[in-house]
């Protein structure tokens, strides 16, 4: 069965190798998907480059130019309608949304969050994981709504925390699960097989368990 791919605007704010794992999918053909631009609320971020190099619209559009959040946040709407997307996906985007935005997206706008939701919310969740001797940490998909990194999670992937874990070697240890489950969280929206009902993730219909789907890298 063929349907056209579902046509996806990609926020980022970095490197973009989130962005990178979703452009090699929808290349080797394993995600239903068109990435139809890339938006950074920086101008030098990497992640602009690897677009333009897979022939992907990239835009600056700087939250520095702006006199609030308000009006970022209108100025990042317009630009994404141009593109009318199905699903926006935050890969690495800094900035925190007004809620006009979430709304705008609300049941279609995902996010990556690198630490195990509900623990770690919000910024420098892996020193927050070594300072607290923790011996799991990982990664969050989750749709976003109002609240921050709030919102219903869809996938998780668990990591060790290893003996002399520094920020660095954490933070590549999760990057590799990234890589894995938001690709898979992004085929499962564009396959039609998730949905959100109040802060219920549905996958083919049935409830997700609250933390989402437990992936666990240490099986
Ligand atoms: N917006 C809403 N409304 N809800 C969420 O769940 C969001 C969101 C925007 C971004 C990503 C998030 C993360 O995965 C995200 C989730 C940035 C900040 C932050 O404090 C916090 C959480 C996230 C992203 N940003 C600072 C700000 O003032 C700027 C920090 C910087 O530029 O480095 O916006 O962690
Ligand atoms: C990822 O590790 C992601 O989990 C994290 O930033 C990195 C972006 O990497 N996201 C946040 O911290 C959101 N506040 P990338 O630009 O290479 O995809």
């Amino acid at each position: 069965m063929s349907t056209t791919p579902c046509r996806v605007v990609v926020l980022i704010s970095g490197s973009g190798s989130n962005l990178q794992a979703l452009i090699d999918g929808q290349h080797n053909g394993s995600l239903a998907i068109n990435i139809e631009a890339v938006i950074s609320n920086r101008a030098d971020a990497f992640g602009l480059e690897r677009a333009t190099k897979a022939s992907i619209p990239a835009e600056a559009i700087e939250h520095k130019n702006f006199l609030d959040r308000d009006s970022f946040d209108q100025a990042l709407i317009q630009k994404i309608e141009s593109y009318k997307p199905d699903l926006v996906v935050l890969a690495g985007f800094m900035r925190i949304l007004t809620s006009d935005f979430v709304r705008q997206y609300s049941g279609r706008l995902l996010n990556i969050h690198p630490s195990l939701l509900p623990k770690y919310q919000g910024l420098h969740t892996h020193q927050r994981a070594l300072d607290a001797k923790d011996d799991i940490h990982g990664v969050t998909v989750h749709f976003v709504t109002e609240e921050l990194d709030g919102g219903p999670p869809i996938i998780q992937a668990i990591v060790p925390v290893l003996e002399n874990d520094t920020v660095d070697t954490l933070s590549k240890r999760i990057q590799v699960q990234e890589h894995i489950i938001y690709p898979m969280a992004v085929n499962w929206f564009a396959n039609k097989r998730l949905s959100v009902n109040e802060n219920q993730v549905l996958l083919d219909k049935e409830p997700l368990p609250v933390n989402g789907h437990q992936i666990d890298s240490r099986d």
